[in-house]
């Protein structure tokens, strides 16, 4: 597995019930297309630990690094490279104390006292969002530029952008210092979900080499 997470840009966060196709292919097409960090964020369900061990065999194939949502206890017990936490999950330092220094820990932020309170907790990277409406977590309205911009520049973490990101939007995140993104439903609800994961891929190492900011 590529142990780099700065070197990581296109985050797929892989719930198998919201694919359009089968969950697998879906997956196997969007890593080959070259989504470079994964993360496992499913409800759990009798038959999750089975679909669990297929996600991390094909990520693991793939030397694609696979986190788990929301547990960071399934992470060790998995072997997966580490565990992200939201704002009203178990609190951050918590997590760190269970993932120990070997384990990746991530925390989404909505703002920048929760990136500094999530540095404190010892956080590897961290999500920033919503960016955009989106229907995945009932989100109405995207946060301001500014303070997605103020977010970029906040911290010396990798900092994923979140949030109803797509190709078409993209170039507005681009433009306000946005180098990583995590999403959902533009990959596993695509027609192409390959297609897609190469575009965005695309645009991420365009964007980082041609833009300054
Ligand atoms: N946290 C903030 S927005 C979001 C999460 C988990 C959902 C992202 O999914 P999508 O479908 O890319 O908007």
């Amino acid at each position: 597995v590529n142990l780099d997470l700065p070197a990581a840009r296109l985050y797929l966060l892989f719930t198998p019930r919201l694919c359009a196709g089968n969950p697998f292919a879906v997956l196997r097409a969007a890593l080959d297309g070259g989504v470079d960090l994964v993360q496992w964020r499913a409800t759990p369900t009798p038959g999750a630990a089975v679909d669990l061990q297929r996600t991390a065999e094909l990520c693991r194939a793939r030397g694609v690094p696979l986190v788990i949502n929301d547990d960071p206890v399934l992470a060790v017990r998995s072997h997966a490279q580490g565990a992200h936490v939201g704002q009203s999950d178990m609190p951050a330092w918590r997590a760190r104390e269970i993932l120990g220094t070997e384990r990746w820990l991530g925390v989404s932020t909505h703002d920048l006292a929760q990136i500094r309170a999530a540095e404190a907790a010892g956080a590897d990277y961290l999500g920033f969002g919503p960016c955009f409406p989106t229907a995945t977590k009932g989100y109405a309205e995207g946060q301001p530029a500014e303070a997605i911009r103020d977010a970029m520049s906040a911290t010396l973490l990798p900092v994923f952008a979140i949030g109803g990101i797509t190709p078409r939007n993209l170039p507005q995140l681009l433009d306000l210092g946005v180098r990583r993104v995590a999403v959902s439903s533009c990959i596993l609800q695509a027609d192409d979900p390959g297609d897609v994961a190469a575009t965005l891929a695309r645009m991420l190492a365009n964007g980082s080499a041609t833009r300054t900011s």
